[in-house]
Protein backbone atom coordinates (compact mmCIF):
# COMPACT_ATOMS: atom_id res chain seq x y z
CA UNK A 1 0.00 0.00 0.00
CA UNK A 2 1.46 3.42 -0.76
CA UNK A 3 0.83 6.41 0.77
CA UNK A 4 -1.23 9.33 -0.84
CA UNK A 5 -0.63 12.82 -0.39
CA UNK A 6 -3.82 13.82 1.85
CA UNK A 7 -2.28 10.75 4.29
CA UNK A 8 1.22 12.02 4.08
CA UNK A 9 -0.41 15.54 5.24
CA UNK A 10 -1.97 13.74 7.96
CA UNK A 11 1.08 12.01 8.61
CA UNK A 12 3.17 15.17 8.98
CA UNK A 13 0.53 16.80 11.22
CA UNK A 14 0.73 13.67 13.44
CA UNK A 15 4.33 14.15 14.01
CA UNK A 16 4.25 17.87 14.58
CA UNK A 17 1.67 17.01 17.35
CA UNK A 18 2.99 14.15 18.51
CA UNK A 19 6.70 14.65 18.86
CA UNK A 20 6.69 18.22 18.77
CA UNK A 21 3.77 20.78 20.08
CA UNK A 22 1.20 18.27 21.62
CA UNK A 23 0.04 21.47 23.22
CA UNK A 24 -1.02 23.15 19.90
CA UNK A 25 -3.38 20.52 19.61
CA UNK A 26 -4.57 20.94 23.38
CA UNK A 27 -3.32 17.72 23.78
CA UNK A 28 -0.45 16.24 27.05
CA UNK A 29 1.59 13.22 25.92
CA UNK A 30 1.65 10.70 29.32
CA UNK A 31 5.23 9.53 30.14
CA UNK A 32 5.64 7.29 27.41
CA UNK A 33 4.63 9.78 24.17
CA UNK A 34 0.84 8.25 24.43
CA UNK A 35 -2.24 9.89 24.08
CA UNK A 36 -5.99 9.00 23.70
CA UNK A 37 -7.09 8.83 19.56
CA UNK A 38 -10.37 10.37 20.71
CA UNK A 39 -8.11 13.15 21.65
CA UNK A 40 -5.98 13.34 18.79
CA UNK A 41 -9.25 13.04 16.66
CA UNK A 42 -11.14 15.79 18.35
CA UNK A 43 -7.95 18.24 17.94
CA UNK A 44 -7.72 16.98 14.11
CA UNK A 45 -11.27 17.97 13.65
CA UNK A 46 -11.05 20.97 14.70
CA UNK A 47 -8.00 22.00 12.87
CA UNK A 48 -9.80 23.42 10.11
CA UNK A 49 -11.77 21.83 7.12
CA UNK A 50 -9.57 18.77 5.77
CA UNK A 51 -9.80 16.62 8.47
CA UNK A 52 -13.41 17.14 10.31
CA UNK A 53 -14.54 13.60 8.94
CA UNK A 54 -11.31 11.39 10.00
CA UNK A 55 -11.84 8.46 11.89
CA UNK A 56 -9.46 5.67 13.82
CA UNK A 57 -9.39 4.17 10.42
CA UNK A 58 -8.09 6.78 8.59
CA UNK A 59 -4.90 7.56 11.38
CA UNK A 60 -4.78 3.45 11.05
CA UNK A 61 -4.12 3.61 7.37
CA UNK A 62 -1.82 5.84 7.38
CA UNK A 63 0.02 4.04 9.93
CA UNK A 64 -0.13 1.26 7.94
CA UNK A 65 1.03 2.91 4.37
CA UNK A 66 3.90 4.79 5.45
CA UNK A 67 7.30 3.78 4.86
CA UNK A 68 8.66 3.96 7.77
CA UNK A 69 6.74 2.37 11.45
CA UNK A 70 6.69 6.34 13.05
CA UNK A 71 3.39 5.41 15.20
CA UNK A 72 1.54 3.12 17.39
CA UNK A 73 -1.81 2.90 17.75
CA UNK A 74 -3.03 0.46 20.88
CA UNK A 75 -5.82 0.04 22.37
CA UNK A 76 -7.51 3.23 21.90
CA UNK A 77 -4.30 5.25 22.27
CA UNK A 78 -1.46 6.78 19.68
CA UNK A 79 1.79 7.72 20.30
CA UNK A 80 5.18 8.48 17.83
CA UNK A 81 7.86 5.86 18.27
CA UNK A 82 10.62 8.10 18.03
CA UNK A 83 11.86 11.67 17.11
CA UNK A 84 10.56 13.71 19.94
CA UNK A 85 11.54 16.98 20.78
CA UNK A 86 9.04 18.15 23.51
CA UNK A 87 10.55 19.27 26.85
CA UNK A 88 9.19 16.86 28.89
CA UNK A 89 11.56 13.70 28.74
CA UNK A 90 9.67 10.17 27.57
CA UNK A 91 10.33 7.38 29.57
CA UNK A 92 12.35 4.78 27.24
CA UNK A 93 13.35 1.32 28.52
CA UNK A 94 16.49 0.58 28.00
CA UNK A 95 17.62 -2.28 25.83
CA UNK A 96 20.65 -4.58 24.42
CA UNK A 97 21.24 -2.70 20.77
CA UNK A 98 22.82 -5.06 17.52
CA UNK A 99 26.29 -5.10 17.39
CA UNK A 100 26.63 -1.80 14.76
CA UNK A 101 24.26 0.73 14.31
CA UNK A 102 24.37 3.32 11.94
CA UNK A 103 23.94 6.90 12.27
CA UNK A 104 23.41 8.91 8.28
CA UNK A 105 24.45 12.68 8.13
CA UNK A 106 26.75 15.17 6.50
CA UNK A 107 30.06 15.01 5.81
CA UNK A 108 29.61 18.98 7.17
CA UNK A 109 29.32 17.55 10.50
CA UNK A 110 31.73 14.53 10.18
CA UNK A 111 34.48 16.54 12.74
CA UNK A 112 32.05 17.85 15.21
CA UNK A 113 30.77 13.96 15.80
CA UNK A 114 34.64 12.48 15.85
CA UNK A 115 35.31 15.38 17.95
CA UNK A 116 32.67 14.80 20.89
CA UNK A 117 30.68 12.09 20.06
CA UNK A 118 26.77 12.12 18.90
CA UNK A 119 24.34 14.25 20.60
CA UNK A 120 20.46 14.60 20.65
CA UNK A 121 20.16 18.12 19.71
CA UNK A 122 17.16 19.55 19.24
CA UNK A 123 15.44 15.86 19.79
CA UNK A 124 15.00 14.14 22.72
CA UNK A 125 17.60 11.03 21.36
CA UNK A 126 20.32 10.42 19.12
CA UNK A 127 18.15 8.25 15.89
CA UNK A 128 20.44 5.33 14.94
CA UNK A 129 19.44 2.55 11.84
CA UNK A 130 19.93 -0.96 11.70
CA UNK A 131 21.45 -0.78 8.44
CA UNK A 132 23.33 1.48 6.51
CA UNK A 133 21.07 1.83 3.91
CA UNK A 134 18.69 3.28 6.18
CA UNK A 135 21.27 5.77 7.75
CA UNK A 136 21.95 6.72 4.37
CA UNK A 137 18.13 7.61 3.54
CA UNK A 138 18.44 10.00 7.16
CA UNK A 139 21.42 11.17 5.38
CA UNK A 140 19.94 12.19 2.10
CA UNK A 141 16.85 14.03 4.00
CA UNK A 142 19.96 17.04 4.15
CA UNK A 143 21.92 18.83 1.76
CA UNK A 144 25.60 17.99 1.35
CA UNK A 145 27.56 15.48 0.96
CA UNK A 146 26.39 11.96 2.82
CA UNK A 147 28.67 10.24 5.24
CA UNK A 148 27.62 7.04 7.46
CA UNK A 149 28.73 6.82 10.92
CA UNK A 150 29.34 2.80 12.63
CA UNK A 151 28.43 3.00 15.69
CA UNK A 152 29.60 -0.05 18.23
CA UNK A 153 26.69 -0.61 19.74
CA UNK A 154 27.23 -3.49 21.74
CA UNK A 155 30.70 -2.69 22.81
CA UNK A 156 28.94 0.77 23.90
CA UNK A 157 26.54 -1.03 25.49
CA UNK A 158 28.47 -3.38 27.70
CA UNK A 159 30.23 -0.32 28.91
CA UNK A 160 27.08 1.24 30.24
CA UNK A 161 25.76 3.68 27.43
CA UNK A 162 21.93 3.26 26.78
CA UNK A 163 20.40 2.00 24.51
CA UNK A 164 16.70 2.18 23.40
CA UNK A 165 14.64 0.68 20.44
CA UNK A 166 12.26 3.04 18.61
CA UNK A 167 10.96 0.71 15.94
CA UNK A 168 12.59 -2.47 13.84
CA UNK A 169 14.85 -0.31 11.70
CA UNK A 170 15.23 2.40 14.43
CA UNK A 171 17.31 2.84 17.96
CA UNK A 172 17.61 5.41 20.20
CA UNK A 173 20.78 6.53 22.83
CA UNK A 174 21.36 9.33 24.72
CA UNK A 175 24.60 10.03 23.05
CA UNK A 176 27.21 8.38 22.08
CA UNK A 177 30.87 9.38 22.87
CA UNK A 178 33.61 9.48 19.31
CA UNK A 179 35.24 6.32 21.12
CA UNK A 180 32.34 4.16 19.85
CA UNK A 181 32.04 5.66 16.48
CA UNK A 182 33.91 5.22 13.43
CA UNK A 183 33.08 6.51 9.74
CA UNK A 184 32.46 3.41 7.26
C1 LIG B 1 23.71 15.91 13.86
C2 LIG B 1 13.80 11.12 10.66
C3 LIG B 1 27.10 18.37 15.12
C4 LIG B 1 23.15 14.61 13.36
C5 LIG B 1 15.05 10.32 10.32
C6 LIG B 1 21.96 15.09 12.55
C7 LIG B 1 15.53 9.81 11.67
C8 LIG B 1 25.61 16.63 15.26
C9 LIG B 1 21.52 16.35 13.26
C10 LIG B 1 15.01 10.83 12.64
C11 LIG B 1 26.24 16.16 16.43
C12 LIG B 1 20.26 16.17 14.08
C13 LIG B 1 16.13 11.66 13.21
C14 LIG B 1 27.36 16.88 16.92
C15 LIG B 1 24.60 14.82 15.98
N1 LIG B 1 27.75 17.98 16.23
N2 LIG B 1 26.03 17.73 14.59
N3 LIG B 1 28.02 16.49 18.01
N4 LIG B 1 25.59 15.04 16.86
N5 LIG B 1 24.61 15.79 15.01
O1 LIG B 1 16.87 15.49 12.46
O2 LIG B 1 19.25 11.56 13.01
O3 LIG B 1 11.34 10.64 8.70
O4 LIG B 1 17.45 15.61 14.94
O5 LIG B 1 24.10 13.89 12.61
O6 LIG B 1 14.79 9.31 9.41
O7 LIG B 1 18.92 13.33 11.16
O8 LIG B 1 10.97 12.15 10.65
O9 LIG B 1 18.31 13.73 13.60
O10 LIG B 1 22.34 15.40 11.23
O11 LIG B 1 15.08 8.55 12.00
O12 LIG B 1 10.31 9.74 10.77
O13 LIG B 1 22.58 16.71 14.16
O14 LIG B 1 14.13 11.69 11.91
O15 LIG B 1 12.67 10.32 10.79
O16 LIG B 1 19.18 16.04 13.17
O17 LIG B 1 16.94 12.20 12.15
P1 LIG B 1 17.85 15.27 13.55
P2 LIG B 1 18.45 12.68 12.42
P3 LIG B 1 11.24 10.73 10.19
Amino acid sequence: MSINRSQMCLSKTLSYALRHAPWEYELELDDAGWVPVSAILTALHNDGDAWHDITEGDLEAVIMSSDKRRFELMDGRIRALYGHSVPQRLTKEPAAPPAVLYHGTTASTADAILAIGLKPMSRQYVHLSVDKETASQVAVRRRGQAVIFTVRAAEAHAAGIPFYCGNERVWLADAVPPAYLFLS
